[in-house]
C-alpha cells in the first residue's frame, strides 16, 4: 500500500529552504521542555544541533480533561511530547471506539501521520489537566523524517539479522527502525529494575547484559541475593516479559562492559511486534521451567 511506503527525504529539496521555526521560551519553560524530551526515543539519534532546533521549534500546549488532542482520521498537524497528564488511546474498530492503552505522564504521540503522510491512526484524549509540547509538521519533516533516512541506513543490516524479527516483512522491520531509539550504557549500569513499571523493550546492538533476579517468594530472607539467570548479547532481546504479561519487571538487567541497546516503546511494541509475540511467549514458558529448577517453584512468574 502507498501509505506503507517510506518517504524518501533525499528526493526532497524544499525542506532546506524553509525558514527555521523558533517559538521563544522563558528559561523556566526551556527547563521543563528539556526534562520532558530527555527520554523521547525519536530524539535519541539526533545530532546536538538538530535536537536544539527541535527544542526551539516546540511550543507549549495546556490541556483540560476530555480534550481531544488528536482525532483518528484527521490530517496530521503536530507531533506531541508529554510533559504531564494521562492520555487515553482510542482506536475505532468496526465503528466502535476501543481504549487500547494510555500514556501516563511520559512518552510522545502523533508521529505516524507525519512520518508516513497517513490519516491519524488513533484518537488521543486527555483524562486530566495536562501539559504537552507540540512540534509542527514542517519542522518534524525537516529534522526527524530526514534523520530517519540516516537511521535506516545505520540499522537496516543489523535489524535484518535479529532472529526475533525474522517473521516480519522488510517494510515492517523498517517501521521499527523509524521509531526506535538507541541508548548507550557503561559497565554495571542498571538498565531495568525488578519491580518497576515497564514502558519499553530492548534489543542488544553491541556488548552484553546480565539478567539478575531476587526471588519474590524469598523476599526478606537472608539468602535472597540477586542471582544471575541469563545473559543477552548482540541481536538478542529483553524487557518483553513485563510488556507481554502486563506486570512489573521480573528481573534487574545490568550492562556488562560498554553496551548499546535499541529501544522500542510499549505502544510501538504492541503496534509492530504482534507477529513476534508467539515466539516471545514460547521463550517465556522456558523461563518458567528454569525458575522451577532454580528456586523450586515458578510462583515468581505467576504472581
Ligand atoms: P498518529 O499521527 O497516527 C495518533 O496519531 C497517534 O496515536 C499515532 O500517531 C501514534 O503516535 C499513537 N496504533 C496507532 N497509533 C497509536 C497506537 C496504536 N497507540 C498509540 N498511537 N496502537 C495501540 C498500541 C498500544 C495499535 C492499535 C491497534
Ligand atoms: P521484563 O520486562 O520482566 C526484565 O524485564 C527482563 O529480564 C524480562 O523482561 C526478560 O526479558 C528477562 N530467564 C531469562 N530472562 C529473564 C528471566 C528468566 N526473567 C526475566 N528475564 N527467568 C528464568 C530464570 C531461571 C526468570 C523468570 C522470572
Amino acid at each position: 500500500a502507498v501509505c506503507a511506503e517510506a518517504y524518501n527525504p533525499d528526493e526532497d529539496e524544499d525542506d532546506d529552504t524553509e525558514p527555521r521555526v523558533v517559538n521563544p521560551k522563558t528559561d523556566e519553560q526551556r527547563c521543563r521542555l528539556q526534562d520532558a524530551c530527555r527520554d523521547i526515543l525519536l530524539f535519541k539519534t539526533l545530532e546536538q544541533e538538530q535536537f536544539s532546533e527541535v527544542l526551539d521549534a516546540m511550543f507549549e500546549v495546556l490541556v483540560k480533561p476530555q480534550d481531544h488532542i488528536i482525532d483518528q482520521g484527521d490530517d496530521g498537524d503536530n507531533f506531541y511530547v508529554i510533559e504531564k497528564g494521562v492520555y487515553d488511546i482510542f482506536v475505532q474498530k468496526d465503528g466502535v471506539s476501543i481504549c487500547v492503552g494510555k500514556y501516563d505522564n511520559k512518552g510522545s504521540f502523533g508521529e505516524l501521520a507525519l512520518m508516513y503522510n497517513t490519516p491519524r491512526a488513533a484518537t488521543i484524549v486527555a483524562t486530566q489537566d495536562g501539559a504537552l509540547w507540540g512540534l509542527d509538521r514542517a519542522t518534524f519533516h525537516r529534522l526527524i523524517v530526514k534523520n530517519n533516512a540516516k537511521k535506516r541506513r545505520m540499522y537496516e543490516a543489523f535489524i535484518e539479522c535479529v532472529p526475533l524479527l525474522k517473521s516480519l516483512e522488510v517494510s515492517e522491520r523498517m517501521k521499527i527502525v523509524d521509531v526506535l531509539g538507541a541508548r548507550a550504557f557503561k559497565d554495571g549500569d542498571r538498565i531495568i529494575t525488578q519491580g518497576d513499571k515497564a514502558d519499553c523493550f530492548y534489543i542488544v546492538e553491541t556488548g552484553e547484559v546480565k539478567i539478575m533476579i531476587k526471588s519474590k517468594t524469598k523476599a526478606g530472607q537472608q539468602d535472597n541475593a540477586e542471582v544471575e539467570v541469563a545473559r543477552c548479547s548482540r541481536g538478542q532481546y529483553f524487557g518483553e516479559l513485563a510488556l507481554v504479561t502486563n506486570k512489573p519487571r521480573a528481573a534487574t538487567v545490568y550492562a556488562v562492559g560498554e553496551t548499546k541497546c535499541l529501544v522500542i516503546d510499549i505502544q510501538a511494541f504492541e503496534r509492530l511486534l504482534g507477529p513476534c509475540i508467539d515466539i516471545m511467549k514460547r521463550n517465556i514458558s522456558q523461563y518458567e521451567d528454569q525458575l522451577v529448577a532454580l528456586f523450586g517453584s515458578s510462583d515468581d512468574l505467576k504472581q
